[in-house]
């Protein structure tokens, strides 16, 4: 048996070139290796309040985007978390093995409970379920950002915790980096990572962008006050152009670029980044101009996985005591 691939992005704003470079890219590249299992996981993104007409607009938004950066529904199931009632079920049951302290400690949630009027308890238990996400596939190899590298941590914790407390139940994940790309960084402050809930027009380059908004938002990207690329001491702003750059071209060498003026440097940029995601948003047109067929495709992702989530839950039930 192959060994299981699982992974998943919210449906929340807009998917920008970090989700590519960080995820999806990946998940395209390791799909045919494994049996893999892609997640629109729209119970995480409801964590923060989302607008229920946007939501469900979002969540086919969000599935088309995977086919068309070269999700295979052929090869890989795309499943809408919410659809599968499996990942809420065991969440439940993981948190009750799961110490508070653990979850206060992420800094995810620190960072985004600082941003809220009132926080939710969803936000606090939001890695808990990205560990069920992850659990009820006995998935081996978790292909992310680096920014959820820690939440991964924590799903091994979960994980190691419930096996010593019940007995062997649950495969322990990996957590599996691209080499180029697991943390691109805004393009208007290049010591934040690139955001989908990040304010400012000049912030992220979306899949969507056409190609006059990326000039345009590359050409205004903070760099610093040098002439030309540096390769000995680059500044984190040009690195994060030059890091974008090598992920959509990998010809663009740190030495093919030494001595580049930065304006003609943000050209080859812009340049690369066009050619990456024009066939991209070409695919996606195409999806979407047939409105039944992201539907089936998210159908046949849950019909495919339903039992083997279905079979997780009676085991962990079984091994906890519990009525099955
Ligand atoms: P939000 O800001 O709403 O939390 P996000 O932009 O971080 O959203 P997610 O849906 O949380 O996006 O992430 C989906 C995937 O994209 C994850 O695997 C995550 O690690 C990856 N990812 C997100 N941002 C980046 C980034 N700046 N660089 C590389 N990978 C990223
Ligand atoms: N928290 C992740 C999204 C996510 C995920 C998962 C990633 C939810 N469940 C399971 C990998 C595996 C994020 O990218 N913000």
């Amino acid at each position: 048996m192959k060994a299981r691939v699982l992974s998943g992005v919210q449906p929340s704003g807009q998917l920008h070139i970090g989700n590519y470079l960080g995820a999806l890219k990946n998940w395209a590249e390791i799909q045919g290796h494994y049996e893999s299992i892609f997640c629109i996981v729209d119970l995480h993104a409801i964590t923060v309040y989302q607008k229920p007409e946007e939501l469900s607009a979002k969540i086919r938004e969000t599935a088309a985007l995977f086919i068309a950066a070269g999700i295979d529904p052929d090869q890989s199931s795309i499943v809408v978390q919410s659809s599968v009632p499996g990942h809420a079920e065991l969440a439940w049951l993981l948190t009750c093995v799961t110490p508070l302290g653990w979850l206060y400690r992420m800094t995810q949630f620190k960072a985004k409970a600082e941003k809220q009027e009132t926080v939710g308890d969803g936000l606090l238990q939001y890695p808990v379920l990205m560990a069920a996400d992850i659990l009820i596939y006995q998935a081996s190899i978790v292909p992310v950002g680096e920014d959820q590298s820690q939440h991964l941590e924590l799903a091994r914790d979960i994980a190691q915790r419930f096996n010593s407390l019940y007995g062997e139940t649950f495969v322990m994940p990996a957590t599996h980096l691209p080499t180029v790309g697991a943390r691109i960084m805004g393009l208007d402050d290049p010591t934040q990572k690139m955001s989908k809930s990040a304010a400012g027009a000049g912030h992220a380059i979306a899949l969507l962008d056409d190609a006059k908004v990326i000039q345009k938002k590359i050409a205004r990207a903070t760099t610093d006050s040098k002439p030309a690329i540096d390769t000995e001491e680059m500044g984190p702003g040009i690195a994060n152009l030059l890091t974008i750059a090598q992920a959509c071209d990998s010809s663009l060498t740190k030495e093919s670029v030494a001595g580049m003026r930065y304006g003609d440097f943000k050209k080859r940029v812009a340049e690369a980044v066009i050619a990456r995601l024009e066939p991209i948003q070409q695919r996606y047109r195409e999806i979407t101009a047939d409105a039944a067929y992201i539907d089936g495709v998210l159908e046949r992702g849950r019909q495919h996985v339903l039992p083997i989530a279905e079979d997780t839950i009676s085991k962990v039930k079984r091994a906890m005591g519990l009525y099955v």
